[in-house]
């Protein structure tokens, strides 16, 4: 019995695969979010990403790729787990199977704990590329260590700062702008005043990339446990996801999208968006 079949259970998907043909990513989703520390819910995003997925235009005219043909495996839901460190320690078993088996892991959250589990997994020359207002670098939440709000920080104890790049940070404790100043970062302030994006990233060849759709202002995405005034747009993240282009994608996450606050459904949409457009540039590099 693989870790997949002992840990996921299917659900509604979007898998479009025909025939034998290998997929571009493999989807699972992680509906957990018990250390949630201010408004719960985004358990269900990863059902509401899939419903809004299914609706939206994923022809991606700026790339070229169509998405209506690319190979998409989705293998479902992560099990319910009470503790985050049951979670991550499944998210990080399902990851390596996959990476094990030659395939790009694409995982839906779900709250951004999950990303300690995947990026675990990750190869060790590959780095981690955060979209958050946050930057995740408490080290401790209410209590705990491992939560949403300490993911970055137990990842960078364990690992080489030159693995990080942080963006679109805005809200974060004291401690917290020191530390990311230890890595590489623009923030959402920086991005809005024009300083580029390109730069930052014009080294990073392989990459895993880790959305947290509360990077966006709350006017364009409020269906978020933790909403941050002062953000970025859709298409200002868009246009920078497609700049991804060309690189070794090894794996994405798409987290903390919490419909129970998203009344008009515009924030599964955005999240539906992000997943289309990473889909598209992953596919124009081989894993
Ligand atoms: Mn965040």
């Amino acid at each position: 019995m693989s870790f997949r079949e002992f840990f996921i259970s299917t659900e509604p998907t979007m898998t479009n695969l025909n025939g034998n043909i290998k997929p571009i990513v493999s989807v699972f989703g992680v509906p957990y979010d018990a250390t949630t520390s201010y408004r719960p819910g985004c358990r269900f995003g990863p059902n509401a990403l899939r419903d809004a997925f299914w609706k939206i235009e994923v022809y991606d005219r700026a790339l070229d790729v169509d998405g209506e043909k690319l190979p998409i495996e989705d293998l479902g839901n992560l099990h319910p787990m009470p503790e985050p460190e049951q979670m991550v320690d499944a998210v990080s078993k399902v990851t390596k199977e996959l990476l094990n088996d030659g395939k790009r892991p694409a995982i839906i959250g779900g709250e951004h704990t999950l990303t300690y589990g995947s990026f675990s997994s990750m190869p060790k020359d590959s780095k981690l590329i955060v979209f958050d207002a946050h930057f995740d670098m408490r080290d401790e939440l209410y209590g705990r260590k491992l939560s949403h709000g300490t993911f970055l920080r137990r990842l960078s104890e364990k690992m080489n700062a030159e693995r990080f790049i942080h963006v679109g940070g805005r809200a974060a404790s004291k401690e917290e702008w020191f530390l990311v100043d230890k890595i590489k970062h623009i923030t959402s302030t920086e991005l809005l005043e024009g300083k580029q994006f390109d730069r930052l990233i014009a080294d990073d060849d392989n990459l895993y990339v880790s959305v947290d759709m509360d990077i966006l202002d709350p006017a364009f995405a409020p269906g978020v446990g933790t909403p941050e005034p002062g953000g970025i747009s859709s298409d200002m993240l868009l246009r920078m996801l497609r700049k991804l282009r060309g690189k070794r994608i090894v794996g994405f996450d798409i987290v903390e999208l919490d419909p129970s606050y998203d009344a008009s459904g515009i924030t599964a949409i955005a999240a539906a968006s992000v997943f289309s457009t990473l889909c598209s540039v992953a596919s124009l590099h081989e894993l």
